[in-house]
């Protein structure tokens, strides 16, 4: 059986360590419990941020102290607490909530860093990615894959507000980050709107097209058709155990996660639905769409509502419990885990 304790530090020992440490050398015996855990040890707490109350009226409020152009992103860091000035929501993965007002820009760039978009308020505005435009409804599941020229604009006559989630801390892990501004604020459109939906969307792709990069050519998956699939599954069967029904979104070109970084989905839970227990290693991001509900994270009770975004550390059991017919989005490096052989589960007990 392994050692969980660090051995006695005795005054001969700390000696030691003191001389050895001027050679970049330390005893790895005083480290090893908190290096290699038996089980998942992490910052990432619980919690949830109930947008209407506590989030929208300190984002408008920042809509008028700086410029979606001055700032590049206008953007307010949903920052967990359990990791504190780090700038992220769990140990790999960023999100905020991005506000754009009528009539501004927010200047193209790029980065190596991939981002998603989930919608949250507002009708009408644009992102750019690459040369084509895409106009974002509130639901909305919007790509901009890494390395891709983007830039926003609202010409619609209200507010638009979306969630960003991007793999930054990943980035940062694998020390990849490359940025660059853009040679002009807003990128020429060389590709009319509807251009990838129609050659990538449909179930169908361009004969002797072979996918270069690794994520989806869908950059829009539009509320209305996933809402619409949820439907039919929620008529046609019943609900998983553990997920009520809950669908991934992917590549169509591969059958992969729609990020190669970040896996999404979304799910309905039916009215009066209660989960059984269930944790993986993956954090996880959510986001109400519809209905109402809690979700039971250890001794947390996080009651959400339409907007509202909560965050359930890896390897924490918990259920959801629906109210009304409820439907979450969700995001989490789910990918990457997966990828390295990592990822787990574990339902009930187990
Ligand atoms: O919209 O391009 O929340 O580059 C963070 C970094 C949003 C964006 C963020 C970004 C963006
Ligand atoms: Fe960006």
């Amino acid at each position: 059986m392994a050692t969980q304790q660090a051995p006695a530090r005795t005054a001969e020992r700390q000696a030691f360590y003191d001389t050895i440490a001027p050679y970049n050398l330390a005893p790895l015996w005083e480290k090893l419990h908190h290096l290699v855990t038996p089980e998942p040890v992490t910052q990432c707490r619980p919690h949830l941020w109930h947008y209407d109350e506590d989030v929208r009226p300190h984002l408008m409020r920042a809509g008028g102290l700086i410029s979606a152009m001055e700032a590049t992103r206008r953007v307010l860091i949903l920052e967990n607490p359990g990791y504190a000035g780090e700038a992220t929501v769990t140990g790999s993965l960023f999100a905020g909530l991005q506000l754009i007002l009528p009539g501004e820009v927010a200047p193209a760039h790029r980065h190596t860093q991939s981002a998603l978009r989930f919608i949250i308020e507002g009708h009408g505005a644009y992102t750019a990615v690459d040369g084509e435009r895409t106009t974002m409804q509130p639901g909305d599941f919007v790509i901009t894959p890494s390395w891709t020229w983007h830039d926003h604009g609202n010409e619609s006559a209200e507010p638009m507000v979306w969630l960003d989630g991007l793999d930054i801390q990943i980035v940062k892990l694998l020390g990849a980050s490359f940025a660059e501004p853009g040679a002009a604020d807003v990128q020429a459109v060389t590709r009319p709107e509807g251009d990838s939906f129609a050659r990538f969307g449909h179930n169908l792709l361009p004969i002797d097209w072979k996918p270069e990069v690794k994520t989806s050519p869908v950059f829009n998956y539009p509320y209305e058709m996933s809402r619409a699939a949820l439907a039919a599954l929620a008529k046609n069967g019943p609900p998983d155990p553990y997920h009520g029904h809950k669908m991934r979104y992917v590549n169509p070109a591969t059958g992969e996660w729609a990020m190669p970084t970040i896996g999404t989905a979304i799910q309905l839970l039916p009215q009066g639905f209660a989960s059984l227990s269930y944790r993986a290693t993956d954090a996880t991001v959510y986001v109400c769409v519809e209905g109402g509900g809690e979700t039971r994270v250890g001794d947390a009770v996080l009651n959400w509502r339409p907007r509202d975004i909560f965050v359930v550390p890896g390897w924490a059991a918990h259920t959801h419990h629906a109210g009304a017919e409820s439907v979450l989005f969700s995001f989490s490096d789910r990918p990457v885990q997966e990828k390295l052989g990592l990822w787990r589960e574990s339902r009930g007990n187990e």
